[in-house]
């Protein structure tokens, strides 16, 4: 029985082989003009439309709208009160932090840090808990930050104004050590 498999299968192989007039690098380069222009339309076009819609596979980014302005919280249970927030690229956004918590700024303390799209945030997070003499704002990757807040403590708070240069997915996060764990969000920008 196995041979009566093997047989056409090997025909296949033989018929493919001449088709190509034997020419084993046929994928990589031979005959390359005409599937490479296929390739070619077909990826612009899915990168046009995902530029269009930065951030589109982020769950629930559907029923967030777009605002001009962000209201953040932080709290004792080191936790931002929203996660998820979409704005428009070069529009000037107002971002308001407030640390509601109650416990020492030593222990407790809270910022607002947005990196730019493609930033690392794992290592971002990592730098800044050695950051201490700069807020936990790691001067090293400091052309990973769009913007960022001061590190507040119980009851203060901290308005900036952000303006986000062009459509993607800024990651945000709190840099005090240990936070940026569970204290981390996403601003999609259109
Ligand atoms: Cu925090």
């Amino acid at each position: 029985m196995k041979r009566l498999f093997l047989a056409p299968a090997f025909a296949v192989v033989l018929f493919l082989a001449a088709c190509s007039g034997g020419n084993q690098s046929s994928d990589q380069s031979g005959e390359s003009s005409a599937p490479a222009a296929t390739t070619d339309t077909s990826s612009a076009a899915s990168s046009a439309a995902s530029a269009s819609t930065p951030g589109s596979d982020i769950p629930g980014i559907a029923d967030v709208p777009v605002s001009t302005e962000i209201d953040l919280t932080g709290d004792d249970q080191m936790k931002f009160d929203k996660t998820l927030f979409k704005v428009k690229a070069g529009q000037d956004i107002k971002l308001t932090m407030k640390n509601i918590g109650k416990l020492p700024a030593a222990a407790m303390s809270h910022n607002v840090v947005i990196l730019l799209p493609g930033t690392d945030v794992q290592a971002f997070g990592t730098a800044a808990v050695a950051a201490a003499a700069t807020e936990h704002i790691p001067q090293n990757m400091i052309n990973d930050v769009l913007a960022h807040t001061k590190m507040l403590g119980p009851g203060a708070s901290d308005q900036i104004t952000v303006k986000f240069p062009k459509p993607g997915v800024y990651d945000f996060i709190c840099t005090f050590p240990g936070h940026f764990a569970t204290m981390h969000g996403k601003i999609v920008a259109e």
